[in-house]
C-alpha cells in the first residue's frame, strides 16, 4: 500500500543518514532527494513534495541545534516533524461539549462504512458522557434505516429515521428538531457515487438545509490511491471538514488516507479498525506517523508498557522520572536499568531514540559506568547534586582527579542533562502508571 511503501522508503533514507559517520550538508541533501522520490513515488503532489522537502532541508541546515541534540537527532526530528504536519498535526478529536448541538453528517461512497462508522461515533461520544443522537436520511437503499436502527438499539442511542420516506431532507429536518437537546447528532446518508448525478445534487441540498457543523467523509481505506479522487470529487460538491478511515483492521494499513489527506486538505479525524461498535479510534497523526516511520511516540509507548503489564516499582520509578535527580541518582539509575528491561524499551520509544541511538544512550557499556562511578567520586558532593555548577575549571579539576580526559566529563555531564530532559517530558505526559491512577478505559 502506498503509505506503508512511503514510510519504509523514507525511514530507509532515514537509516541512512543514521550509518553516515557526519552528517553535513550533502547528507542531508540527499536525504531530502531520497524523501523526494519516495513522496512522488506515493503520487503526492509535485508542488507539496517540494514544500515539504524545502522545509526538512531548510530546517535541517539552518537551524540551531538545540543543546545536547546531535544534528542526527534533529535531523530526523524535522523530518518527523515536517511529516506529520503534512497529514495535518492539530484537529484530533471533533470538539463536543454538553449542551452545545453538534451536527455531524456523514458522506461517501457505497459501502464505505457510514452507517457503521455513525453508530461508532455514537458509541464513542456515549462513552465519553455525551448524549448522542442519529438520524438516517438513507432513502435510497432499502434496510438502511433497519441496519442504523439495530444498531442505536444496541447501544441505547435514539434514533430518527422512516423506512417508508423517500424525502431525505424532510427526514433530516424532523431528524433535527426531534433531537434539540443532545450534544451530538450523527447523520447517516445514503452511499453515492461521484457519477451518480442526482445522489450528488441530494448530497448538497442536504448540506444546505441541514447545516451540520461539519461534513464527514468516510474514506474505505482498502481502496489506496483512489481515495485522493474520491475525496476530491466529493469536496467539490460539499466542503469536507474531516475524514474518517473505515477498514484499517484488514492488511491495508491506510492507504489513500495519504493522499486523500493531501488532495483535500481535510485532516483524518477518525479510523475505523474492525467490524464491532467498539472498533474506532480518534486518529492522531504524530502518533500513525511514527508508527509509519518506525519511530515509537509516547502514546504508544503507554499503551505499550500497560499491555506488558510491566511492573515497575513505583518509588524507583519516580525517582527516575522526577526532574529533581542528580548525578548520583543517574549513575544508580544506569545500573538499575540494566536489570530493568522494561525501561529500556520505555526509552526507545521516545520520539528519535529509537535507531541505533539508544544503543550509545541506553546501553551504557560496563567499563563506562566503571569510569563514571570514578567521575563522580571525583566531585564534590554540591556538584553532584546540582551538575550546572561545573564550569570548565572545575571540569579540569574532577577530570585530573579521576584521571580521565575533560572531554569524558563533559560527556558525562552532556548524558545527565540529556536525561534530566526526557526525564521532564516523560512527566510532563504524567505517565499514569506513576501516579498510581487507573487509567480511563479509552486512554490513548
Ligand atoms: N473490517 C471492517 N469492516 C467494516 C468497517 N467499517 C465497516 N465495515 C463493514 O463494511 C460493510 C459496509 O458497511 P456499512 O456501514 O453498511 O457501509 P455504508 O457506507 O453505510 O454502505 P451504504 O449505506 O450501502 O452506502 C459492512 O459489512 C461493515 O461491517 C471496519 O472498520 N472494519
Ligand atoms: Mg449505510
Amino acid at each position: 500500500m502506498v503509505l506503508e511503501r512511503l514510510g519504509s522508503s523514507i525511514s530507509g533514507a532515514l537509516k541512512k543518514i543514521f550509518k553516515a559517520a557526519v552528517v553535513d550538508e550533502a547528507t542531508v541533501k540527499e536525504l531530502v532527494r531520497d524523501i523526494q522520490r519516495a513522496l512522488l513515488q506515493a503520487d503526492v503532489n509535485v508542488n507539496l513534495v517540494l514544500d515539504i522537502s524545502n522545509r526538512i532541508e531548510d530546517r535541517a541546515l539552518k537551524q540551531d541545534l538545540p543543546p545536547g541534540i546531535s544534528r542526527k537527532e534533529h535531523v530526523v526530528k524535522v523530518v518527523y516533524e515536517e511529516i506529520t504536519r503534512f497529514l495535518g498535526e492539530k484537529p484530533v478529536a471533533l470538539k463536543v461539549e454538553p449542551g452545545k448541538r453538534r451536527v455531524v453528517m456523514l458522506v461517501g461512497i457505497q459501502g464505505s462504512g457510514k452507517t457503521t462508522a455513525s453508530a461508532k461515533l455514537a458509541r464513542y461520544f456515549q462513552k465519553r458522557g455525551l448524549k448522542p443522537a442519529l438520524i438516517c436520511v438513507d432513502t435510497f437503499r432499502p434496510g438502511a434505516f433497519d441496519q442504523l436502527q439495530q444498531l442505536a438499539n444496541n447501544i441505547g442511542v435514539p434514533v430518527y429515521g422512516d423506512a417508508k420516506s423517500r424525502n431525505a431532507i424532510k427526514l433530516g429536518q424532523q431528524g433535527l428538531k426531534e433531537f434539540q437537546k443532545t450534544d451530538i447528532v450523527i447523520i447517516d446518508t445514503s452511499g453515492r457515487h461521484k457519477e451518480e448525478k442526482s445522489l450528488i445534487e441530494e448530497m448538497k441540498q442536504l448540506e444546505r438545509a441541514l447545516k451540520p457543523d461539519e461534513v464527514m467523509l468516510v474514506i474505505d481505506g482498502t481502496i489506496g490511491q483512489q481515495a485522493a479522487l474520491q475525496a476530491k470529487a466529493f469536496h467539490e460538491v460539499t466542503p469536507i471538514g474531516s475524514i474518517l478511515v473505515s477498514k484499517l483492521d484488514g492488511s491495508a494499513r491506510g492507504g489513500g488516507a495519504l493522499s486523500a489527506v493531501a488532495a483535500i486538505g481535510s485532516p483524518i479525524k477518525f479510523v475505523g479498525v474492525g467490524e464491532k461498535i467498539g472498533d474506532i479510534e480518534a486518529f492522531v497523526p504524530s502518533r500513525f506517523v511514527g508508527r509509519l516511520l518506525g519511530m515509537g511516540d509516547l502514546e504508544s509507548l503507554i499503551e505499550k508498557v500497560r499491555e506488558a503489564e510491566v511492573k515497575i516499582p513505583q518509588k524507583k520509578a519516580k525517582k527516575i522520572l522526577s526532574g529533581k535527580f542528580t548525578l548520583t541518582d543517574m549513575y544508580e539509575q544506569f545500573e538499575a536499568m540494566k536489570s530493568m528491561g522494561p525501561f529500556k524499551r520505555l526509552m526507545q520509544m521516545l520520539p528519535g531514540m529509537s535507531y541505533n541511538v539508544p544503543d550509545e544512550m541506553i546501553d551504557v557499556a560496563q567499563d563506562r559506568l566503571e569510569k563514571w562511578r570514578v567521575i563522580i567520586q571525583s566531585m564534590t558532593l554540591k556538584e553532584r547534586e546540582n551538575p550546572k555548577i561545573l564550569s570548565s575549571s572545575r571540569i579540569r579539576r574532577v577530570a585530573r582527579g579521576s584521571g580521565s580526559a575533560d572531554k569524558e566529563v563533559k560527556e558525562l555531564v552532556q548524558q545527565y542533562n540529556m536525561m534530566r530532559r526526557m526525564m521532564k517530558q516523560l512527566r510532563r505526559k504524567k505517565l499514569p502508571f506513576l501516579s498510581g491512577k487507573r487509567l480511563p478505559r479509552n486512554f490513548k
